[in-house]
């Protein structure tokens, strides 16, 4: 109920860190400005069919004009801490050759600008905005990539490490592998099962090399990790068909980045599962050891959890081409605009596990929201009442997770405004701030106001157990 909620969330601690999140494609617009080059985004947008509506990022928020003002409005919100991403294309035209200051300085203006608010910038270098260029080279599954990744890093953190000292190297490494390059349902849109493993060792690579360069780099102490975007995965039933099917989602879904980040290696039954659909992961010599480079912080994306049931429809334990099912089955519960189910206990789960399975790492919840079909009244304020529960829930799980022993030191609500929500262009609105397209008014919804009062809230609430 929200009055356990309430308590719950009352009993963080008073330096649990409270932030806002975007990222540059949802927010910027101005693609074509101050040297900066296409992304895989702003090709795949405009691939009939692929986004509703045929949308795209070129005004968005348009945020790279309004970014003062913006700055602003996460300041009157109360949070310490904004999670922003830098755009690679900006900062690195085509995704080779020298850094193209004009479009860095944008950054380096937008930490000044949080700065003298008084607000801890939080850089995240890649929420998957690949150069076009390095897509046309062969993308993520090409090893190349992860290199020109590192270097990409580089730059950014040449320029920002002196002001910004948490970086996250990858946002949701499993969409840019599995909805990129298996499912097609995001950017570059293609749909090959092997290609898609070898993003996944690919980008893992880059993390790793971009992170012992900027460990090596750092002239002040700074904090480094990866987001990855993780749910609770249920057998649907008790059978060993079920089981199975659950196992191998979290596998996908999670091990396969958490082991080899954390113990250098990756989990023996998903590469035997692989194996089997005659995949192999093209690791080198020395690869495992650079991607499990101490991290500082793994930043954790929560919507949603899943039943998985290792039967399709009709009964078939395999799809035609003899692949085992691993299907995701509605547990009935209600469901976000998105049709996501709501799962909040499957996020308590989560993190207790993470914390007992890798223990030692801080984690920091990087994104957590919800989309609802909005009704702004005639000055476009919102009374988002179901995304106040969502959050009120989920926050609420983070806190029982924390009195279960997860080591949990932050959350960022997704997201500071409505914004391009990817291939559901600007139909899905996640916003704690109402965006007007037509007009680029903001105005906070009732979700933002209530999120500003339960920060100030835990602050002077100090919670009982310490960081
Ligand atoms: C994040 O990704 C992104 O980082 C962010 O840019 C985006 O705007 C935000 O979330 C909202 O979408 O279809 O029921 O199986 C979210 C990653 C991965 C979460 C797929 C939901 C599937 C739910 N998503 N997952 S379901």
């Amino acid at each position: 109920t929200a009055a356990v909620e309430a308590d719950l969330i009352a009993s963080l601690p008073a330096n649990f860190r409270w932030g806002v999140a975007t990222s540059a494609y949802q927010i910027e617009g101005a693609v074509d400005e101050d040297g900066r080059t296409p992304s895989i985004w702003d090709t795949y947008c405009r691939v009939p069919g692929m986004v509703h509506n045929g949308e795209n990022g070129d005004i968005a928020c348009d945020h790279y004009h309004r970014m003062p003002e913006d700055v602003a409005l996460i300041k009157e919100l109360g949070v310490d801490t904004y999670r922003f991403s830098v755009a690679w294309p900006r900062v690195q035209p085509r995704g080779t050759g020298p850094v193209n200051e004009a479009g860095l300085a944008f950054y380096d203006r937008l930490v000044d600008e949080l700065l003298a608010k008084g607000i801890d910038p939080w850089v995240t270098l890649y929420h998957w905005d690949l150069p076009q260029e390095l897509e046309d080279a062969g993308g993520w599954p090409v090893r190349d990539t992860a290199y020109r990744f590192a270097d990409y890093a580089m730059m950014v953190f040449d320029k920002l490490s002196d002001r910004v000292k948490i970086w996250t190297t990858l946002n949701e490494p499993w969409c840019t592998a599995m909805l990129g390059y298996y499912e097609g349902r995001q950017a570059p849109g293609r749909r090959n099962f092997g290609d898609a493993i070898a993003a996944v060792h690919h980008l893992l690579l880059g993390h790793g090399l971009a992170t012992q360069r900027m460990r090596e780099a750092a002239r002040t102490p700074v904090e480094l990790g990866i987001t990855l975007n993780m749910g609770s995965s249920y057998p649907a039933t008790d059978s060993a068909a079920d089981r199975e099917a659950a196992r191998r989602a979290d596998g996908l879904g999670a091990r396969i980045y958490l082991d080899p980040l954390r113990y250098g290696r990756y989990p023996k039954d998903v590469v035997a599962d692989l194996l089997q659909r005659g995949v192999e992961i093209p690791i080198k010599d020395g690869d495992l050891e650079t991607i499990s480079a101490p991290i500082d912080v793994l930043g954790v994306n929560y919507y949603s959890s899943h039943r998985y049931s290792g039967v399709d429809e009709d009964g078939n334990s395999r799809d035609a081409d003899g692949v085992p099912v691993t299907r995701a089955v509605l547990a009935g519960l209600p469901v976000t605009d998105m049709g996501w189910e709501i799962v909040p206990a499957g996020f308590t789960d989560l993190l207790v596990r993470l914390g007992r399975e890798y223990p030692g790492l801080p984690m920091v919840i990087t994104e957590n929201g919800s989309a609802f079909a909005d009704e702004a009244d005639a000055d476009d304020y919102v009374q988002d009442d179901d995304r106040v529960a969502y959050f009120q829930s989920h926050i609420g799980a983070v806190a029982a997770a924390r009195q279960a022993g997860a080591d949990v030191r932050g959350y960022f609500a997704w997201s500071l405004m409505d914004n391009f929500e990817w291939s559901y262009g600007y139909a899905k609105r996640f916003g704690i701030v109402r965006v007007d397209y037509e007009t680029q008014q903001r105005v906070p919804k009732a979700s933002a106001l209530w999120y500003r009062d339960t920060i100030n809230a835990a602050r002077s609430a100090r919670g009982s157990a310490p960081l």
